[in-house]
This record gives structure tokens, C-alpha cells and sequence, in this order.
């Protein structure tokens, strides 16, 4: 099965931005699926759990500042290899690595407030996309165009 699933957040600086749109823009122009989204604020606790391998880190504290300030739009997205798709989309941590045409990219000049994030394997996105959404909350349903954006070969 080709088709991953992978947590994708729109950051507290891009809600406040009014970025929400042209970024879930990007996923769907791509052809990936949205199958959850909420807008949330992120808590201490959930930090904690969603950012455990950055624990201790000096920027840590920076970083639970930031992502618990405002609220964030919680996204799990569907599709051919989801999980490196998107990660590519992105573009590298701090924006002013990242290349033009990538989220970051495009959209950001800062390090830390770098407007998005996205699991960095399948194994990441499901313990992530468990983090923030029940499995209520996730739906699998088919789109009218589905057909011509993804084959039978990418399912294989
Ligand atoms: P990514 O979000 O690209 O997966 P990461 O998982 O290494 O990056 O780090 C999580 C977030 O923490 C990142 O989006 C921004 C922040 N961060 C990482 N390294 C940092 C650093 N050296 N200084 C400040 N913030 C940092
Ligand atoms: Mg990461």
C-alpha cells in the first residue's frame, strides 16, 4: 500500500497570517487528500508529546511559546507517499534555508516561526496523527476527480 497518511500543522503564525488558505491550497492543488482537520490550540501537554525528541533542546522552550500562543490548524493529509511529498512541499527547518517554490520557501523569512510542520517518516505520522486526532475524526471517502489524480499502480 503506496497510499501514506501524514500529520501536517499550519503553525500559529501562519492562522495569524491568514495563510490557512494558501497553504491547504498547496496540498490539494497537488492531488493529496484531506481526510481531518480542526483548528485547535496546541497545549503544554500535547507539546510535550507531539515535540518528545526536541525535549531539553535549548530552543525548547521557544519553540512550546510559539506553538501554544494561538491556535493552529491540524491537518492529516492522504496520498501517494504523503509522508516525503509534503516534506518536500515544505521546504528545509528555517525559512531562510528553505528554496523558493517550497511553503517555507515561499511564504517566510524566520527560523523558528516557520509556518508548518509535517512528519518526517510513516512511523512519526501515525504516532503524530494519533496525537491530534480520534479516529472518528478521520474520514475515508472517495473525491470526483480521484480517479485522474491517483492509479491503480500508486495504490499497488
Ligand atoms: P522540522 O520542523 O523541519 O521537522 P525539527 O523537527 O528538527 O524540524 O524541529 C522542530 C521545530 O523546532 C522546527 O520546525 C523549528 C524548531 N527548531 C528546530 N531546531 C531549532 C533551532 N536550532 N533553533 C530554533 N528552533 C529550532
Ligand atoms: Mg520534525
Amino acid at each position: 500500500m503506496a497510499i501514506e497518511r501524514t500529520l501536517i500543522l499550519i503553525k500559529p503564525d501562519g492562522v495569524q497570517r491568514g495563510l490557512i488558505g494558501p497553504i491547504l491550497t498547496r496540498f490539494e492543488t497537488r492531488g493529496l487528500k484531506v481526510v481531518g482537520l480542526k483548528l485547535m490550540k496546541m497545549t503544554e501537554q500535547l507539546a510535550s508529546q507531539h515535540y518528545k525528541d526536541h525535549v531539553g533542546k535549548g530552543f525548547y522552550a521557544g519553540l512550546v511559546k510559539f506553538m501554544t500562543s494561538s491556535p493552529l490548524v491540524a491537518l492529516c493529509i492522504e496520498g501517494p507517499k504523503a509522508v516525503e511529498v509534503a516534506r518536500k512541499m515544505m521546504g528545509k527547518t528555517f525559512c531562510t534555508d528553505a528554496e523558493a517554490g517550497t511553503i517555507r520557501g515561499d511564504f517566510g523569512v524566520s527560523r523558528g516561526m516557520n509556518l508548518i510542520h509535517g512528519s518526517d517518516s510513516p512511523d512519526s505520522a501515525r504516532r503524530e496523527i494519533g496525537l491530534f486526532f480520534k479516529p472518528e475524526e478521520l474520514f475515508e471517502y472517495g473525491r470526483a476527480g480521484d480517479a485522474w489524480v491517483v492509479n491503480d499502480e500508486d495504490r499497488a
